[in-house]
């Protein structure tokens, strides 16, 4: 980070803390704030007060810096396995979150019509009365289950409890169907349990690290970006498939511009050349697989030629390459990605990367898939939830998407308009989740809550989702509060706390307290009780015989390792119908589907148009930091990537050839045009694509500083292709043709 953006950051520090609540007294109830704050040397005896990140959703460990009841910076926390002693910028950059001058500073009622923005303040009781209201109301009419909540981010907890208590299983975030879903399935198909998060890959020490479903780099997933830094130091070699040079590319040994939506076939190809020249693990497979035969029957066929004309990789590439990850097994890594939904046949490319992961031996190997155990932390003791609820509102009688292993946030939305589901949702709570740019189309999300009797958001920041809400209710952020204890399965197991580092700002209130309010007025108290959160992780953390003013002061607690890989002692288990690796899976054929995964090429689009991807940038989580005066210092608006050569020939712009920098309007194939977006021409992407970063041209009236900076790819998504599988939104199917502006032309 510069010097300016440091002195810039203070500044913006000081000039929020005016703002600043004045003691509630609330702080020191929770974790003890004073006896986990520790002077630090190197900051003039600064407070530093472990807590964990919440600008995205790994999760690291940070040390608050705190003076004067400000805090002045943010750090990596040394002790926590996700950190090491370092962030990525958007952690480093919480302060801007932290007074963001557009924070929602008091509940909000609706006084105009819905996404109309217009409301009035009132007062915590007049808004918590009028959520319970409505909550009751809806019960009576039409049954607990008519309530669905969408919630993401770790403080999503309570309102999840909350969900239960009141009697509905309606409870979706678009981190599955819009994310990480159809990886989740094609490796449980495969090896009997998914990745979760955060992904317990070994990239430090592989040998091979093929990205062909992500980005590491832009997608700045902290731990795996210093694991993929020291794998490269110690002589790694990368593989990327990418459409666009990426910034992993420009660390690569290959670099394979695929043409998008064809990643299938280089799969099928790849694991052509490693069976035929017989480069597989072969003990391995003999000991844990089945389905070998077949899927050797099954690529015969599939070799670099095939392959070629529908990637555009020539077939000397894939032979190459092919050999070269099967040279490093079984420390090679085909990294699975996270936003896996692309194309709508996500969850069959998903089963092909686990099959290659098989035939390279590197499922529960070292420099491969590690094993994770998480630490045993007890339950709260909670009565049971009393109300059996019926079935989840987008899996009737489980025949659409079978296979779908949570509910989909996209089907709690299709639920909300048509009949043909069991019954219709006719509430929502949105609890950190921003459905107007995270659902695929957003006219159809903004039709769903049009027909809604009742909607509540619970936000930090007035984004576009508020604007629909009856009621907007300001939580506080992850500085301000204690949320529940974290522990999950990791290749190093540990518990670490969420305490407050300063008291909450403004009239915003921690999400326990809220959803334990909205509790006590519609007679669930009994599910509540605990004082605070505080109360409630400290049972749970003694429960599991931790000591509490250990962890509040480290922030993190390590648990006893176990190992984590064969060459550790593990002995491998599947929890797959056969107890196997299934290369052939005969529930997916049971079910109607291909058990090996089968390549049809993508749709193409209109002549003239490009194919729309988009993706991340490093200092940004999608349009949750737009607003973010810190972090858009180094980045302040996106730009679409076009490709140099096509760029010269543009209709349109004959008059004045498109450069870098030149602002223009994208259409969509079905005439949505973009925001202004400015244009980056480069060698850097293949000609039949474009690639923009995604959470820009937003729209909020509240978002002072981000509205109407560079342009929305949610906007532009009037189409997906849904995965038969797990229900999927593959959302990279929309093409768009380039628009100079007017006034440039002149
Ligand atoms: N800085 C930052 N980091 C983040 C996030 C963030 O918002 N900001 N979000 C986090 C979250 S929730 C997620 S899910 C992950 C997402 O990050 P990733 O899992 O890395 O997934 P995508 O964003 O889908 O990957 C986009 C990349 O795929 C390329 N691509 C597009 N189409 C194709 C294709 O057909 N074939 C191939 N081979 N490549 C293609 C794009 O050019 C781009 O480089 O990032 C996480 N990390
Ligand atoms: N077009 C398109 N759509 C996508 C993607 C894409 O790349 N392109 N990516 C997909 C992926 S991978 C994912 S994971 C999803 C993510 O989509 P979402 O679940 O919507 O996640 P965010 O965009 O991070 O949600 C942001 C909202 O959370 C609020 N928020 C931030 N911190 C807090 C907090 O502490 N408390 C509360 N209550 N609110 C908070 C923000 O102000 C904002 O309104 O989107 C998916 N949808
Ligand atoms: S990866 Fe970055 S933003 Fe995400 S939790 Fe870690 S430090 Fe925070
Ligand atoms: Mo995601």
């Amino acid at each position: 980070m510069s010097d300016i953006s440091r002195r810039s950051f203070i500044k913006i520090g000081t000039a929020g803390a005016g703002a600043a609540a004045v003691g509630s007294g609330l702080l020191s109830q929770w974790w003890g704030l004073d006896s986990s704050a520790m002077p630090d040397p190197q900051t003039d005896g600064d407070q530093v007060i472990p807590t964990f990140c919440e600008l995205c959703f790994w999760k690291c460990g940070v040390l608050a810096h705190v003076r004067d009841g400000r805090v002045t910076k943010i750090t990596g926390n040394p002790e926590h396995p996700l950190s090491r002693g370092r962030l990525c910028p958007r952690g480093t950059g919480g302060i801007g979150l932290l007074y963001d001058p557009d924070r929602l500073k008091k509940p909000l009622v609706r006084t105009g019509k819905r996404g109309a923005e217009q409301f009035t303040e009132v007062s915590w009781d007049a808004a918590l009365d009028r959520v319970a209201e409505g909550m009751l109301r809806l019960r009576e009419r039409h049954g607990p289950e008519a309530l669905a909540l969408f919630s993401h981010g770790y403080g999503g907890s309570w309102f999840k409890h909350l969900l239960k208590a009141y009697g509905s299983a309606n409870i979706a975030a678009p981190s599955y169907a819009q994310c990480r879903g159809p990886r989740e399935v094609g490796f449980e198909l495969t090896f009997g349990q998914g990745l979760g998060s955060p992904e317990p890959l070994d990239i430090e020490n592989t040998r091979c690290l093929t990205l062909i479903g992500g980005h590491l780099g832009e997608n700045m997933h902290n731990t795996q970006v210093q694991d993929m830094a020291r794998a490269i130091s110690r002589g790694a070699q990368l593989v990327v498939v990418d459409p666009r040079f990426s910034t992993a590319a420009g660390k690569a040994k290959y670099w394979l511009p695929i043409k998008p939506g064809t990643d299938l076939a280089l799969l099928l190809a790849w694991m052509h050349v490693i069976i035929s020249e017989k480069l597989y693990d072969a003990d391995y497979l003999q000991q844990h697989a089945i389905g070998f035969d077949q899927l050797k029957a099954h690529v015969a066929d599939k070799t670099p030629d095939w392959a070629y004309p529908h990637t555009g990789i020539r077939p000397e590439l894939i032979a190459e390459t092919a050999r070269f990850i099967a040279g490093a097994k079984p420390a090679s890594i085909i990294h699975p990605g996270r936003r896996t939904t692309w194309y709508g046949d996500d969850t069959q490319r998903q089963r092909a990367v686990a099959i290659l992961a098989a035939l390279l031996g590197s499922w529960g190997r070292r420099g491969g898939f590690l094993l994770p155990s998480g630490m045993d932390l007890p339950a709260f003791p909670y009565t049971s939830y009393h109300h059996k609820p019926k079935t989840i509102a987008d899996k009737p009688k489980q025949t659409l998407y079978p296979l779908a292993g949570e509910t989909l946030a996209s089907g709690l939305c299709d639920a909300t308009m048509k009949g043909d589901f069991p019954y219709n949702l006719k509430g929502w709570i949105v609890y950190g989740s921003n459905l107007i740019q995270a659902l695929p189309d957003p006219r159809q999300t903004q039709k769903a809550i049009e027909g809604l009797e009742f909607m509540v958001a619970v936000d930090v920041l007035p984004s576009e989702i508020c604007g629909w809400a009856d009621v907007v209710l300001p939580e506080c952020t992850y500085l301000e509060r204690c949320d529940d204890v974290h522990a999950p399965s990791y290749k190093e197991p540990y518990v670490a706390v969420r305490q407050p580092v300063i008291e909450p700002m403004y009239d915003a209130k921690p999400g326990w307290w809220i959803a334990r309010e909205i509790a006590h007025r519609i007679g669930l108290e009994d599910y509540f009780p605990w004082k605070d959160s505080f109360e409630y992780a400290k049972h749970r953390v003694k429960q599991a015989g931790y000591s509490c003013a250990e962890l509040q002061k480290k922030g993190v607690l390590r648990g006893k390792q176990v190992p984590v890989c064969q060459e550790e002692g593990l002995a491998l288990s599947f929890d797959t119908p056969s107890g196997k690796i299934e290369l052939h899976s005969e529930a997916l054929k049971n079910l109607g589907f291909h058990p090996i995964p089968e390549y049809s090429p993508p749709e193409e689009g209109p002549p003239g148009m490009f194919r729309l991807l988009f993706g991340r940038a490093p200092m940004h989580t999608f349009g949750r930091t737009s607003n973010n005066r810190f972090l858009s210092q180094v980045f302040d608006e996106n730009e679409v990537w076009i490709n140099s050569r096509v760029a010269r020939g543009l209709p349109g712009f004959e008059e004045r050839p498109l450069k870098t920098g030149d602002k223009v309007v994208l259409v969509n194939q079905d005439g949505v045009k973009s925001n202004p977006v400015r244009a980056r021409v480069t060698e850097r992407i293949r000609g039949d694509c474009v690639y923009m970063v995604h959470g820009w041209g937003h729209t909020a009236k509240g978002l002072r500083y981000a509205r109407g900076r560079g342009a929305s790819d949610s906007e532009l998504i009037t189409r997906y292709k849904v995965d038969p599988i797990m229900g999927g939104t593959g959302m990279n199917v929309n093409f768009v043709r380039l628009e100079p502006l007017p006034e440039q032309l002149s």
